[in-house]
């Protein structure tokens, strides 16, 4: 049943008042994303402005961090596919700043990452410049300064935002649209490493024969307090739902360095989209799983009525906060969670076409590989065998050319890996062919292969890294040049 036309905008927890509902706007005449077109005076179309803010996420229990235009999240960015806008960075902090746009086909010089040589933000200054938004689904913005062990800086404090670019033609088959952004706060360094749990499916993982690490694991990172949408479980308001409607998640997982699980109890996701990409196959999945930086689009029926948590599987991290409350009209009384029957793991393979895609014109295998740091140390990351130094010249890339990455995870952590500026199809994941599914992410689990083509459509300079802080900062990260 189509019920487009009761469709509204409900952002829970999300400040609606500062959202920007672009429209009336030209349609750019050409499919492609132009070049940086000239920077015109007069008002912007979209204002960002970073500087110190503080969240009340728990009772009793402030944080002070720093956010967009006073919140964290920042604000809802609607945007039209296609329709160039003005974008004005105001920086109150004390310390540069680059704003990325994670996700979208835009030049190197407004993508916001420094080894790609974007513009910087000055501190206590200001920056403007024109950007054409593509391509259209759940994109976001968030910080890409190097934190290293800074945790106040970066992707561990509240500068992140959605950016939702409308798409040319809107699908929306669903009543309530809400959007949902995870995060964690107050880093401490430990030395547990995360155990892997047992997934069922999942193929085994194939560590190389006579491995040896010279020291131990050095640091991991680890959180006191968790929040969607700036909000621990039970403290901000409940999203509100009627029996019978059909609500559109988009989720992401705003995390420094987390992957997470999510799940609500008597209900189940249908995905339509990942990466803000509607996938091939929507499938009904009983647990989401999104590594840092990841978007899942999913439409839940709600047929269940009570009152409910929607929530991480993880025990401790949900008594710290990761959940919010799903309530239906007319019904009270405490949140319920009941723990996913389901331990299959998070394929990605289920949403796409079950077939091979094109042969690619280069084959680029990327090894990743860890360096123990020992006790108290760091450990360090490479590609290949090389921690990222930014003396080392791009790999060249051709644009128009078929490439395919090859993944391959020789370390037991999990990453989840981003390629900027474009997105990429995956086509085989732990030996499984697949296509169809694009992303911008992906999670490569310890000891795995995923494989993924992507064609440069975009000249300059390209940054490919794992969306893990800790592990981009300390090497994981790789340069491409597209001419
Ligand atoms: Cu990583």
């Amino acid at each position: 049943m189509t019920r487009d036309w009761d469709r509204r905008h409900f952002l829970a927890g999300l400040p609606l008042s500062a959202s920007f509902l672009l429209s009336g706007c030209k349609r750019s005449s050409s499919e492609q994303p132009a070049p940086a077109p000239e920077v015109p005076s007069g008002p912007a179309d979209l204002t960002l402005r970073i500087g110190k803010v503080t969240l009340d996420i728990a009772k009793d229990h402030n944080i002070t961090t720093a956010g967009y235009n006073g919140s964290s999240p920042g604000p809802l960015i609607r945007l039209r596919e296609g329709v160039p806008v003005t974008v004005d960075l105001f920086n109150d902090l004390d310390t540069p700043e680059f704003v990325h746009w994670h996700g979208q086909t835009i030049p190197a010089n407004v993508d916001g990452a420094e080894e790609e040589k974007s513009l910087v933000v000055p501190a206590r200054g200001h920056l403007r410049y024109r950007l054409t938004p593509a391509p259209a689904g759940a994109r976001f913005v968030h910080s890409h300064v190097m934190p290293m062990a800074d945790f106040t800086r970066g992707t561990y404090t509240g500068q992140f935002a959605f950016v939702y670019i409308e798409p040319k033609n809107n699908p929306g088959q669903y009543d309530q649209e809400i959007f949902l952004a995870t995060h964690e706060w107050e880093p401490m360094l430990g030395s547990e490493e995360e155990e892997g749990e047992n997934e069922e499916g999942l193929p085994p993982a194939t560590p190389p024969a006579g491995k040896k690490d010279d020291k131990p694991n050095g640091w991991e990172i680890g959180y006191q307090r968790f929040t969607i949408n700036g909000k621990s479980l039970g403290y901000g308001d409940p999203i509100q739902v009627k029996q019978g409607q059909k609500v559109l998640f988009h989720i992401l997982n705003a995390s420094a360095t987390e992957n997470i699980k999510l799940a609500l109890p008597g209900h189940q996701f249908q995905v339509v989209a990942l990466d803000g990409n509607p996938v091939p196959r929507p499938q009904m999945v009983e647990v989401l799983e999104l590594g840092t930086a990841e978007r899942i689009d999913a439409v839940v029926e709600m047929k269940n009525p009570g009152v409910w948590v929607l929530g991480t599987p993880h025990d401790d991290d949900r008594k710290n906060g990761m959940g919010i409350v799903i309530e239906y009209a007319n019904k009270k009384g405490e949140p319920r969670w009941i723990a996913p029957k389901s331990k299959a793991f998070f394929d990605y393979t289920q949403f796409g076409d079950n077939r091979s895609t094109a042969l690619p014109d280069e084959t680029i295998p990327l090894a990743f590989g860890k360096i123990n740091g020992g006790k108290g140390g760091f450990n360090r990351w490479t590609i290949n065998g090389k921690s990222y130094d930014a003396k080392d010249a791009p790999r060249k890339l051709s644009k128009g050319r078929r490439y395919r990455l090859v993944f391959d995870n020789q370390t037991d952590d999990p990453h989840p890996v981003h390629l900027h500026r474009n997105s990429f199809e995956l086509t085989t994941v732990y030996g499984k062919p697949t296509s169809g599914v694009m992303k911008d992410v992906v999670l490569v689990k310890g000891y795995r292969k995923i494989e993924v083509d992507f064609v440069p459509q975009q000249e300059g300079l390209t940054l490919f890294h794992c969306h893990q802080q800790f592990h981009m900062d300390y090497g994981f990260k790789t340069l491409f040049e597209v001419a």
